[in-house]
């Protein structure tokens, strides 16, 4: 049995956002040349990333997805270089299981999956054979769709209730539970109120659960309508939400800005120190 993700890597985890895409939300462009999505990884893991999460097709309200080879022909070279420059654990961010496969082979140690296994039919096998970690996030309805009109009854009940099922599904499909973390899925089939009733319960999550939550909030839509502005730079709501996340117990949070959150965390560990 591998040793608990928490144990190997200890609260609260920064994981570094490198999006090889031409399209997600706020990166999209950025990284879709290999030289700049390396470079990136590698300053993130400077800056204190613990995990950086490499993904190849967005999934921003609205997009379609992309071909399987269009996405490992993003995501492989960049795995590759990274993991022979560093031996940061690698989490790749994919719903398709053979992108898992290939990208575990190149060096990745996490399938992040934002569809919960629910993309794939071969997912849960794919991740238990491969013995890496995986992250389930939780999101209601597909992203072409999934923000018009979302609806829930209890929506901490409900995202708990279906993450709860999903780690079930992965264990009982031969996944090692100390290996699963999961993810609210902030954005993903949300609207602004049900993103923060979300991170205002996240214990509720981690009881329900009973696995360590990781938290994406960085530069999403949500924020922009809080500061009634969506231009504006959303760095300083992102720390902002992210600290309120790790205070509610939030394993860790995926995060495009590294630098200013290892910032932040230094401070509020400062403070700790000193009680
Ligand atoms: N958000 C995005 C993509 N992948 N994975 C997890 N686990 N949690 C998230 O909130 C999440 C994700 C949205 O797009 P981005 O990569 O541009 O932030």
């Amino acid at each position: 049995m591998a040793s608990p993700l928490e144990q190997r890597l200890p609260a609260p985890v920064l994981m570094g956002i490198v999006n090889v895409t031409p399209d997600s939300f706020s990166d999209g462009g950025l990284f879709l040349d290999p030289g700049a999505a390396i470079a990136e990884a590698l300053e993130q893991v400077q800056h204190g990333a613990a995990i950086v999460d490499i993904g190849g097709e967005s999934t921003r309200p609205g997009s379609l997805g992309v071909p399987l080879a269009t996405e490992l022909a993003r995501v492989l070279p960049v795995i590759e270089a990274v993991r022979a420059q560093t031996d940061v654990p690698i989490s790749v961010d994919t719903s398709k299981a053979e992108v898992a496969r290939r990208a575990v082979a190149a060096g990745a140690t996490m399938v992040n999956d934002v569809t919960a296994l629910r993309g794939d039919p071969r997912m849960a096998a794919t991740v238990a054979e491969a013995g890496v970690d995986l992250c389930l996030m939780h999101m209601r309805g597909v992203p072409r769709t999934m923000q018009d009109d979302p609806r829930y009854d209890d929506v901490v009940a409900e995202v708990g209730d279906e993450l709860a099922a999903r780690v079930a599904l992965a264990v009982e499909a031969g996944v090692d539970p100390v290996r699963i973390c999961v993810d609210p899925g902030i954005g993903f089939g949300k609207n602004v109120e049900h993103n923060l009733t979300l991170l205002a319960h996240l214990p509720r999550l981690t009881e329900r659960t009973g696995r360590p939550v990781i938290v994406g909030v960085s530069r999403k839509r949500f924020l922009a309508s809080l500061l009634g502005d969506a231009a504006r730079d959303r760095t300083v709501a992102t720390v902002a939400a992210g600290l309120s996340a790790l205070d509610r117990g939030a394993w860790g949070l995926r995060v495009h800005d590294v630098r200013a959150h290892r910032d932040a965390l230094r401070v509020r560990a400062a403070i700790e120190d000193a009680r």
